[in-house]
């Protein structure tokens, strides 16, 4: 059998071909048929630009539809799909293309002259609403294409992670990874052809390409294709639909939307929340204001969803549910021995869906898995011992120094380094503070050095310059002197106390 991803995607296209898959809002509805033509022109078009099994396609583009296209015709040409938020700027995309050595790289008209100064290796094409040059290229060539025969464990796609040393890590995923986590997803959540599903994640993380568009494609499903999330353009569309996904800060500004109410979400059967916490009074206004439990489930770029509230039974809200099938998680103490229900300790995964390890980081992969094979995520949790949720995985911080804002990662050490690299900082502590549109927001302590003034606007302005926007800390706050414990590490739990308040 053939294990490529894009051969499961086949087997389980409608009856009827000519369904719609795609529905975008004042453009065009693309069909089942149309999507998979256009995915083998382009993989023809790929392959007749000089790409060969495992290389790397980095893609850095809006959400036109032909962005699936271009996915999915990897996926048959056994080429490794490597997916860029559209934030990323110079510094971010070339250490990308360094470190990955793409052979073609398809990017936005707007950054063809940038992007093709940094991939200069590379064959790089634009894709626009028109197609782009990709899609001229594509539509010279036949629309079907003999998918690749892939094992399970080749490269389907890599993603991009920070990392806490400051240096982006690629998380290898395969063919199996991403099919058993689909698999699990559609089983798990209950889609069927019937579903319409929401979309208005970006399509450059797992959450919004994998989770969201497999599910849809695995069953036959159609999508509403919004190019972005707008509060009010996504309460105009809910009724067309039965399903959502998204991360807190949706759900929050869905919240904060006057037109939003229970007759919107008529139609729709399941909301799921992830990539961040859920606060539980998020939950709850959510629950009085449309009569929905929204569903929170959770992942990591490396390991795809592991764990789930129930579609059918109780969903409680501050925790994540149970582990997927075919997924294991256990909670350890420091040892490594599995912690009591109630106790905290560190989650770890062993299942189909964890990662092959980071893209030539052998070391760092090592480093990642425990002696016997499990996956160390870094997020500290418990099983809840008794009340609401009782058996349920709750997640409780994170022994990483990380801050996760709207849905997005963001490593502390990477922004400190940038700001300690301005002239006239002395040093710097980038901590999360609770924010109510993003989860946390990313705030700066800074300290100058002797003789020298600095601003808070002159580090943004800078920042903004250099890394995307999404990291740019909302606020720095300039001081004398950082706090620091006896054996001198900075304290970012007094400095998160000093600027929540
Ligand atoms: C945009 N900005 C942000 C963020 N997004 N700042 C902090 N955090 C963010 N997430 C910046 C903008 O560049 C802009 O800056 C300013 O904030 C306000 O922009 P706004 O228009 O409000 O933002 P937006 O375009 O509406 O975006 C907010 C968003 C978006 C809709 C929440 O960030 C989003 O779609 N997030 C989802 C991310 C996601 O898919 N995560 C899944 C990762 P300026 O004014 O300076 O230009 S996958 C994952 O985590 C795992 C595997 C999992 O379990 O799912």
């Amino acid at each position: 059998m053939n294990a490529n991803l894009y051969a499961l995607v086949e087997s389980h296209v409608p009856d009827g071909p000519e369904q719609p898959c795609l529905l975008v809002p004042g453009g065009p509805v693309v069909h089942y048929d149309e999507l998979l033509d256009e995915s083998a022109r382009i993989a023809n078009a790929l392959v007749a630009a000089g790409c060969e099994r495992g290389d790397r396609v980095a893609v850095q583009t809006d959400k036109h539809w032909q962005v699936l296209a271009l996915y999915l015709g990897c996926l048959r040409a056994g080429l490794v799909y490597l997916p860029l938020n559209v934030g990323y700027q110079r510094a971010e995309l070339a250490y990308f293309f360094d470190d990955a050595k793409p052979r073609v790289v398809v990017c936005r008209p707007e950054t063809l002259g940038t992007v093709a100064t940094l991939a200069s290796d590379a064959t790089v094409l634009t894709l626009d609403a028109n197609g782009g040059e990709i899609g001229d290229r594509a539509r010279g060539q036949p629309a079907s294409f003999r998918t690749v025969n892939s094992q399970p464990d080749d490269l389907a796609a890599i993603l991009y992670t920070s990392g806490t040393t400051g240096r982006s890590k690629g998380a290898m995923l395969t063919h199996r990874n991403l099919a058993s986590n689909a698999t699990a997803l559609v089983e798990a959540w209950g889609f069927t052809c019937g579903d319409v599903l929401l979309h208005a994640l970006p399509v450059y993380h797992v959450h919004g390409l994998f989770v969201a568009v497999h599910c849809a494609l695995l069953s036959g499903a159609r999508m509403l294709w919004m190019p972005r999330f707008d509060a009010r353009e996504v309460v105009e569309a809910l009724p067309a639909a039965t399903v959502m996904m998204g991360v807190p800060t949706f759900y929050a500004r869905l919240l904060a939307e006057p037109s939003f109410t229970g007759d919107a979400c008529r139609g729709i059967r399941l909301f799921v929340s992830g990539s961040a916490p859920l606060l539980p009074e998020t939950f709850e206004a959510f629950r009085i204001r449309s009569g929905q439990a929204i569903l929170e489930r959770y992942g990591m770029t490396e390991t795809g969803m592991i764990a789930s509230n129930p579609l059918d039974g109780e969903r409680a809200a501050g925790t994540v549910g149970l582990p997927l099938p075919g997924i294991s998680v256990r909670v350890v103490d420091d040892a490594g021995t599995p912690c009591a229900p109630g106790t905290i300790g560190g989650i770890e995964v062993r299942g189909p869906n964890v990662f092959a390890g980071y893209w030539r980081m052998p070391e760092k992969t090592r480093e990642e898995f425990t002696a016997d094979g499990w996956f160390r995520t870094g997020d500290m949790g418990e099983w809840v011992s008794d009340g609401a949720g009782k058996g349920y995985l709750r997640l409780v911080g994170r022994s990483k120094d990380m801050i996760i804002s709207g849905g997005l990662n963001v490593y502390p050490k990477e922004i400190e380094e940038r700001i300690d690299a301005l002239p006239g900082v002395a040093e710097s502590a980038v901590i999360g503070v609770a924010d109510p549109d993003f989860g946390e927001a990313v705030t700066a302590v800074v300290v100058a050095r002797p003789g020298h003034a600095i601003e808070e606007r002159t580090i943004i302005d800078a920042l903004n310059d250099e890394i995307a926007r999404f990291k740019v800390p909302k606020r720095v706050h300039i001081v004398a002197e950082l706090p620091r414990n006896a054996m001198g590490k900075v304290q970012k739990n007094l400095l998160r106390e000093r600027y929540s308040a």
